[in-house]
């Protein structure tokens, strides 16, 4: 049976070939990517907001935001420009605690993920609702370098990596679906790997 160079990689790797999406390939390294420059934070004047369609918005130190509970999960990651990195695990808060201090309104059906500089994506409620999508803080056992999101997060699974914003500082609970960065230059809404969801609706 034909069997792809990028599918006897993770063969070669030990994986089963069934997790890597189509038209991706296997990288062991992490690659950093992202539009425009590091951001540099800290962690004393750092807040995270929650607000939107929620009956109490919140704004909360690190400190605060330190004394979540924490949860962790794993992960393999697939970046829309092809490479994919399989069992990253993340350590962090998940959204339900968070959701239960805000309470989002019934109209609550969408987030847009808010970022340093800008840099905006949005997805479905649900996906950050899901068992294993979380606000990380920590990457591999380690807290998240610069480069990966210093010192939080998101991580959203079943999409390209790209819903998954670092340097987040806000999640804006909405009542309509409203397109992030990437989306409005044409990223694919949804952005489902195991649908090649790349670009455009
Ligand atoms: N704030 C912010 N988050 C971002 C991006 C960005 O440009 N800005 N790029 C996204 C893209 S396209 C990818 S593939 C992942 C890359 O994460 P990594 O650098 O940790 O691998 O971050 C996502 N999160
Ligand atoms: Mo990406």
């Amino acid at each position: 049976m034909f069997r792809s160079k990028a599918e006897q990689k993770v063969r070669d790797a030990g994986y089963d070939p069934a997790r890597l999406p189509p038209g991706q390939y296997l990288t062991e390294k992490w690659p950093v990517l992202h539009a425009g420059e590091v951001p540099h934070t800290d962690l004393a004047t750092w807040t995270f907001r929650v607000f939107g369609e929620v009956e109490q918005p919140l704004e909360l130190t690190w400190d605060a935001f330190n004394e979540l509970p924490r949860s962790s999960n794993v992960h393999d990651i697939h970046c829309v420009t092809r490479w994919s990195r399989f069992d990253t695990s993340f350590e962090g808060v998940h959204w339900r605690e968070l959701a239960a201090l805000v309470r989002p309104k019934p109209s609550a059906r969408f987030v847009v993920a808010h970022a340093e500089h800008g840099f905006t994506t949005n997805v479905p409620l649900g996906s950050i609702e899901a068992e294993n999508a979380l606000l990380a803080t920590h990457a591999d056992g380690e807290p998240l370098t610069p480069d990966h999101g210093f010192p939080l997060r998101l991580v959203v699974p079943g999409k390209y990596f790209w819903k998954s914003a670092k340097w987040l500082r806000a999640l804006e609970l909405t009542s309509t679906d409203q397109p992030g960065f990437w989306e409005r230059y044409g990223y694919h809404n949804d952005a489902d790997p195991w649908r090649e969801q790349r670009y455009g609706f």
